[in-house]
């Protein structure tokens, strides 16, 4: 009743903002990224008789906030599904540095509910496994797939088509990620309240959910031609269409930092010197830079000179979740 599996965050070119169910996150449009090598969570699950109650180890540290209720509330939905009531112990390791600006639930809950499942025996399709995952965090079942993978919002209340899908592995195309580590970060408005208050006040938010199957068309006929340009375009633009959807909140927020808005600068500013290269930006201040391989160096070399940048990671596609 042990498994161990690893999986890797992801970026989301298509962003998912917004939840028309909180309880068991069904997002109000559809999402699409690219899962990335540099960045993963390796999770252990044991079940045992012997347990009294969870037990929640993250880095060798024992958890026992509100991060280890999460994982606890996750792991009844496996028993429930398993029709077990064993209680397990959780070990996680965590490669996403948070400084990254990557969100490790993302890798996080698609470990943990790929090793759950399997620790208790359960033979999960991918698409099953992606529902499952889903409920643990939102981002995090798409991570289930290698390379390009969209979350399909589905029409069903009770979640049973809420899930992603592949659209080309991580073979298909090397398209590559910079993330741009600034010096100074800040996160006051977590992406579950910051998205919440957006569905529940801003005025954009319809204009935003309007722009989706447009983007979607777009970004999924660029990944099947390799057309860098047509998928960052609109990579770019629908990353800054769900960050305008703050500044209509009330009350209106951002995750921009002065840095943030600088480096957005200078990848428009390589491209303007006919290097390829498009922003997106999550819930937080950090940038992700998409390239081409043969742009790394001159990539890599110009974000590092940026005042306020603390640090470049780079990284190519990745694959889903594997079992060890
Ligand atoms: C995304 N983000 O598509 C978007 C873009 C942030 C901006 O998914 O509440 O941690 O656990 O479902 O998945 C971050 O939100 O939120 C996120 P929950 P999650 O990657």
């Amino acid at each position: 009743m042990k498994a161990t599996a690893k999986a890797h965050t992801n970026i989301a070119l298509i962003k998912y903002w917004g939840k028309r169910n909180e309880g068991i996150i069904l997002p109000t449009n559809s999402s699409l990224s690219l899962t990335l090598d540099g960045f993963y969570t390796t999770t252990s699950v044991q079940f045992s008789e012997e347990y009294t109650n969870d037990q929640f180890m993250l880095n060798d540290k024992p958890v026992a906030d509100e991060q280890f209720k999460r994982v606890s509330s996750f792991l009844d939905l496996i028993r429930q599904k398993a029709g077990k009531s064993l209680y397990a112990a959780v070990e996680s390791t965590n490669e996403v540095p948070t400084a990254a600006g990557f969100a490790s639930s993302a890798s996080g809950f698609a470990a943990l509910a790929a090793a759950g499942t399997k620790a208790l025996g359960l033979d999960l399709s991918d698409k099953e496994l992606s529902a499952l995952t889903r409920q643990g965090s939102g981002s995090a079942c798409r991570s289930i797939y290698g390379g390009f993978a969209e979350w399909q919002m589905g029409t069903e209340e009770n979640g049973t088509d809420s899930y992603a899908v592949p659209i080309a592995p991580a073979e298909h195309w090397d398209l590559r990620v910079a993330a741009v580590v600034l010096s100074s970060t800040m996160k006051k408005v977590s992406s579950r309240a910051g998205m919440k208050r957006t569905v529940e006040t801003s005025p954009f938010y319809q204009g935003w959910l309007d722009s989706i199957p447009a983007d979607m068309k777009q970004i999924k006929e660029g990944i099947n031609e390799r057309d860098f340009e047509k998928v960052g375009e609109v990579a770019e633009a629908n990353c800054l269409k769900m960050h305008a959807t703050t500044l209509g909140a009330n009350p209106p927020f951002t995750y921009w930092h002065d840095t943030t808005m600088t480096v957005m600068q200078a990848v428009r500013d390589l491209r303007e010197k006919g290097v390829p290269a498009y922003f997106t930006i999550d819930a937080g201040p950090n940038v992700k830079v998409l390239y081409l391989p043969e742009n790394e160096e001159v990539i890599e070399k110009t974000l590092r000179t940026i005042p306020g940048v603390a640090d470049i990671r780079l990284s190519r596609p990745g694959q889903g979740v594997t079992y060890l």
